[in-house]
């Protein structure tokens, strides 16, 4: 009995030891021909490096609900944890076809050769791929059962029968660890080229924004100086957040690209960047908000953006009043759509370039964007943004809508709570409780903060940006020791008050009340 399971678990070892080598092989030669690849697509397309390829086929496959699931769970990380699961699938199929290679050298290569092909077909399913996109692809499909051939053939040398009478039979497996040190070491050089050229080209360099014929005082100071903790009345464009489907940030050429609009109007036409740069320019402060944000989340942000407005591209095209819907498509030929009567009904929606003084950056929708004061990102902020089409939303459908959100989006009235931070011990005595809100549009009236479920108190606000625009407000707050349930709402101008009724951000954001637990030690 004793004796049986001692040659299993030996055998089990041996045979781990035999095929460890080239499940190793499996993975060197995947990750050096994806390596190799991405260096490839750093040159020409960014988005159709292989893991990037099958990262962006994977996101647009993945049914609305997990992906909300995804964005809850991970936040903005979502797509590093995306491209990581990419990657890890990828070297456990490497590794098995690696295993498989030793017996069926054919059946592994086939295995790796497939894998990369797969890639390659990922890379070509874009809307806007070229020809180009499959260079990458086919790079890594040659190189990857090429590689795996080569460490095979080195293995299988070393266990070789010719290996026992060789007089140095560890030559062939010194060959194998010499070559894939070789391979790994050039695979890591190749990947960080592939990131350092992506970088280099994607760096905003000598371009300038034009100057604004309608400019804005600056904005005041605000409660982030005093109070500690609360969220910044302007928010640096670093730190804004970012929501979209792409893995890499697109790589926009502004001398090539162009803004068009086409569909239902009486003269569609098309203009350069110089052209638009040259259109009449102004500064609007506009809080965005993604229909994904939680009650009390992290996804919205409040900029000084500079503009043209909208309305002057529609009314030069002529929109048909039978178009009920503005489609706009990026350069990827991802769409959106945006109610037509959101954009005629003289609200400040703008086409924007500039960002808080700076040149829109790339994350954000570099050479232009659109933003829509009122409207969830997902149904107005095109980031890089190339055509506009007016059309009806019985004619056509975005990318969202494709997905079951809703095609109407206004955004809600919300209060967030900065600080303090939720479950953390705070000290007893003089404490501000604060945050921001915001009511797009309609501007918030008040803010009123419960503790511990009693009466509403009314805050104070900070300074006033516009309607469009969030207020930070705070509460001083004497704490006495023990937990504390710390809960706060928004009334707008209109005076509608910010409901407590919960819904979650699918089909068009989520509602309710913020609330915080605090322990007061
Ligand atoms: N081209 C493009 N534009 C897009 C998106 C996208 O996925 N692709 N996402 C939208 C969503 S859901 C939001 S909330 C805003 C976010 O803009 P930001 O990343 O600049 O904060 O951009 C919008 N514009
Ligand atoms: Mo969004």
């Amino acid at each position: 009995m004793e004796r049986t399971s001692r040659t299993t678990s030996w055998s089990v070892v041996r045979r781990a030891r035999e095929n460890g080598p080239f499940a190793l092989a499996g993975v060197f030669a995947a990750a050096f021909a994806v390596a190799i690849a991405h260096l490839v697509a750093s040159l020409l397309h960014p988005q159709s490096s292989p893991i990037l390829a099958v990262g962006s086929a994977v996101i647009d496959a993945t049914p609305t609900p997990m992906k909300t699931w995804a964005i809850r769970q991970f936040g903005t990380n979502d797509k590093i944890v995306l491209i990581g699961s990419v990657l890890a699938g990828t070297l456990v199929l490497a590794l098995v076809a690696g295993i498989i290679a030793r017996r069926h050298l054919r059946v592994g290569l086939a295995i790796t050769f497939l894998l990369v092909a797969l890639a390659g077909a990922a890379a070509l399913r874009r809307p806007t791929a070229e020809i180009l996109d499959l260079v990458p692809a086919v790079t890594a499909a040659l190189l990857g059962p090429l590689t795996l051939w080569w460490l095979v053939r080195a293995l299988l040398a070393s266990e070789g029968p010719a290996a026992a009478s060789d007089a140095e039979p560890g030559s062939s497996r010194r060959g194998f660890l010499i070559g894939s040190g070789a391979l790994l070491l050039g695979g890591a050089v190749a990947a960080g080229a592939g990131q350092w050229i992506y970088k280099v080209r994607s760096s905003l360099g000598n371009i300038r924004l034009p100057g604004a014929a309608k400019t804005l005082p600056p904005l005041p100071a605000g409660l982030e100086t005093t109070i500690p903790g609360i969220t910044p009345f302007v928010t640096p464009n670093a730190r804004f957040y970012r929501v979209d489907t792409k893995l890499a940030v697109p790589i926009v050429d502004h001398s090539s690209w162009r803004l068009s609009i086409d569909g239902m109007v009486d003269n569609p036409f098309s203009i350069t960047y110089d052209e638009l740069r040259d259109m009449v320019f102004e500064e609007s402060d506009i809080t965005l908000t993604c229909v994904s944000n939680e009650v009390g989340g992290r996804y919205v942000g409040a900029a000084r953006w500079l503009g043209v407005p909208l309305r002057r591209i529609l009314d030069r095209a002529g929109v048909s009043p039978d178009a009920d819907q503005l489609m706009s498509e990026d350069v990827e030929g991802f769409k959106i759509g945006t109610p037509m009567s959101a954009l005629m009904d003289g609200r400040n929606a703008i086409v924007a370039i500039g960002m808080n003084g700076k040149v829109l950056p790339r994350e954000h929708g570099f050479p232009a964007r659109l933003v829509v004061p009122g409207l969830y990102g997902f149904v107005s902020a095109t980031k890089w943004v190339t055509r506009l089409t007016a059309t009806t939303y019985a004619k056509d459908t975005s990318y969202w809508t494709d997905r079951k959100w809703a095609t109407d989006a206004p955004i809600k009235i919300a209060a967030r709570i900065d600080t303090p931070r939720p479950l953390t011990n705070i000290d007893p005595g003089a404490t501000a409780i604060g945050g921001v809100a915001w009511a797009q549009g309609t501007g918030i009236e008040r803010v009123e903060v419960s503790i511990d479920g009693g009466r509403w108190q009314v805050a104070e606000l900070g300074p006033d940006g516009g309607n469009d625009y969030w207020r930070q407000w705070f509460l001083r707050w004497d704490a006495t020791k023990g937990n504390h349930r710390l809960a706060v709402r928004a009334i707008g101008k209109d005076g509608a008050e910010q409901t407590a009724v919960k819904a979650s951000p699918f089909p068009d954001g989520s509602s309710g009340i913020q609330q915080v637990l605090v322990n007061v030690t």
